[in-house]
C-alpha cells in the first residue's frame, strides 16, 4: 500500500509555498512540550513538517508528543528523528510505537543492511501506509569516515524497497547532487546542515533537493515566523531562477 507521506509533504509544500521542515531537537520536558506547541501555532503557513529529535523524544514521553502530532496534524506532516539503526524485530516494534503515536514518516539509518534490518522497519510501514526516510550521507565532517563511501549503496536500498526520502547533507553538495542523479524523482531529498551547522539557507535546494530542514535558526531565532519567512524568500528566489 502507498503511504500517504509523500503526497502531503508535497501538497504542503504547494498549498504554503515553502521547502522547510523544522528540527526540534529541545530536551526541557514539558517547557520544550509548550515551546513545540507554540512554534506549531506561529508557524503553520511557513513550515511543511516538524521533525522531531531523540532529546525532546526521551525528555517528553512519547504519550505527549501524540497529543501535540494529533492537536497539529493537519497543519504538518510529522517525522519522527530517531535514526533508527537496529534488527529487525526491534526496529518492527520502534517503529509501530512512533507510527502509532502519529508520525507520518520515520527517519532510519541505511548501514544496517535490509535482511533482518530495515526489513522491520519497511514491513511495519508498509503495514501502516506510513513513510521510510533513510539517511545516506550526514552533515558532520566524520560521515566522510565511513558512511560517506556507501552513500551511493545506501541510495539503491531506499529505492529498491520503496522509502520515501532520503537525509543527504547541504554541507557536501556533491553527494547531494549525485543523490538526485540517481534517484531521479523516485526520491524526496530533506538537507540538513543550513543555518547554525554552517551552509547558506538554500544551498540543498540549490543542489536539487526538495527540503531543507532546519532546526537551531529558527527555533533559536527571536522571532521564529520572520526567520521562516527569510528562508522561503531565498529558496523562492533559486526556485524561480530554476524554473527560468
Ligand atoms: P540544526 O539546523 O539546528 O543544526 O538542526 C539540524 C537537524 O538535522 C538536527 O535535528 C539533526 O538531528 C538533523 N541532522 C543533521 O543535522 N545532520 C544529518 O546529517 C542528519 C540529520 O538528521
Amino acid at each position: 500500500m502507498e503511504s500517504g507521506f509523500r503526497r502531503r509533504i508535497l501538497e504542503k509544500a504547494f498549498e504554503k509555498k515553502s521547502r522547510v521542515v523544522l528540527a526540534f531537537d529541545e530536551h526541557n520536558g514539558v517547557e520544550a512540550l509548550g515551546r513545540l506547541s507554540a512554534l506549531c501555532e506561529s508557524l503553520s503557513e511557513h513550515v511543511v513538517g516538524i521533525k522531531i529529535g531523540l532529546p525532546t523524544m526521551l525528555s517528553t514521553g512519547l504519550n505527549s508528543l501524540s497529543m501535540l502530532v494529533e492537536r497539529f496534524k493537519e497543519d504538518y506532516v510529522f517525522i519522527s528523528d530517531v535514526k533508527m539503526a537496529d534488527v529487525s524485530h526491534v526496529n518492527s516494534l520502534a517503529s509501530r510505537l512512533l507510527y502509532d503515536a502519529g508520525f507520518d514518516a520515520v527517519i532510519s539509518h541505511g548501514f544496517i543492511g535490509y535482511e533482518g534490518g530495515l526489513e522491520g522497519l519497511f514491513n511495519e510501514a508498509k503495514r501502516l501506509a506510513k513513510g521510510v526516510i533513510i539517511v545516506v550521507s550526514m552533515s558532520h565532517a566524520g560521515s566522510r569516515d565511513f558512511i560517506d563511501q556507501v552513500a551511493d549503496r545506501l541510495v539503491q536500498i531506499a529505492l529498491k524497497h520503496g522509502a520515501e526520502g532520503v537525509v543527504a547533507p547541504a554541507t557536501r553538495l556533491r553527494i547531494v547532487e549525485e543523490v538526485r542523479k540517481t534517484a531521479g524523482s523516485s526520491l524526496l531529498i530533506l538537507t540538513p546542515g543550513v543555518g547554525a551547522q554552517g551552509a547558506p539557507y538554500g544551498a540543498g535546494i540549490s543542489a536539487g533537493a526538495d527540503f531543507e530542514i532546519i532546526g537551531r535558526s529558527i527555533t533559536g531565532s527571536t522571532n521564529p515566523v520572520e526567520k521562516a519567512l527569510e528562508v522561503k524568500r531565498e529558496h523562492g528566489r533559486i526556485l524561480g531562477q530554476r524554473a527560468c
